[in-house]
């Protein structure tokens, strides 16, 4: 198995250790700021839930998951884009190496926590992408943000990417299973009646999800 270090190199294009340290700086520091993105988001994010817990009493969402795209992910993206592998490529044309995913109980609260983040004044919205209201054939539902943020570092501020998924239990459910139908495929005798499957059940989840709603708004 290849070392954290040795993925680095293969990021970089490089082939020397001894070089390798310091040419790998570059990268490191890329994706430190992605971390520190990351957690700037995050912290928007429990501030929301705290203020609404205390408003409504109760969380608007469940959980929050968030991760930097693994080396090897990112030279694979980049590979099939066509790019070279630099820093400021990867930076100029991924825009998911930073993700968060905000698990919601309900629809609604989806759209009250995303409008709540981007209305922040530091927050700019460079792309939505609504697969609840369109959602994609399979049966997909989230919706996705890229956001960018303003990170403080010692020599002054930069604005990176984060992508931001939401999401209610019900989709994530799915989600997860249609993330092992997509790996496993080539191994199955039927993909296509699978697939068919886990598209009735998204869209008896659809169904769950707004019922759910309708239940918690009539308790309300
Ligand atoms: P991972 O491992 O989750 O990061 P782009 O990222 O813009 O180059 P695309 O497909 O235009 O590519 O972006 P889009 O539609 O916003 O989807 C990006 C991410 O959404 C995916 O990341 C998945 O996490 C999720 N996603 C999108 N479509 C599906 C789907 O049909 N099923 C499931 N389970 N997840 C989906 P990655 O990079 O594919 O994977």
């Amino acid at each position: 198995m290849n070392t954290s270090a040795e993925v680095g190199m293969e990021v970089m294009g490089l082939n020397d250790p001894e070089t390798a340290i310091k040419d790998m700086q570059p990268f490191m520091e890329l994706m430190m700021y992605y971390e520190c993105a990351l957690m700037e988001i995050e912290t928007k994010l429990k501030v929301l839930n705290s203020e609404f817990n205390i408003q409504h009493n109760r969380n608007p969402f469940e959980s929050i998951k968030s991760r930097v795209k693994k080396p090897m992910s990112i030279i694979e993206k980049m590979r099939k884009k066509g790019l070279e592998i630099t820093t400021d490529n990867i930076m100029d044309n991924l825009t998911d190496i930073a993700g968060v995913r905000v698990i919601c109980s309900f629809p609604e609260d989806i759209y009250t926590v995303s409008e709540l983040l981007t209305k922040q004044d530091d927050i700019t919205v460079v792309n939505v992408k609504d697969y609840i209201r369109n959602p994609k054939p399979n049966g997909y539902r989230s919706l996705h943000l890229i956001v960018e943020i303003p990170i403080f570092l010692s020599n002054g501020k930069k604005y990176m990417k984060v992508e931001v998924q939401f999401r209610t239990i019900a989709m994530d459910f799915w989600a997860s299973l249609d993330h092992k139908l997509k790996y496993k495929k080539d191994n199955l005798k039927h993909p296509e009646i699978i697939a068919q499957e886990l598209k009735k059940c998204a869209d008896m989840s659809v169904a769950m999800d707004y019922k759910m709603q309708e239940i918690r708004n009539m308790l309300e």
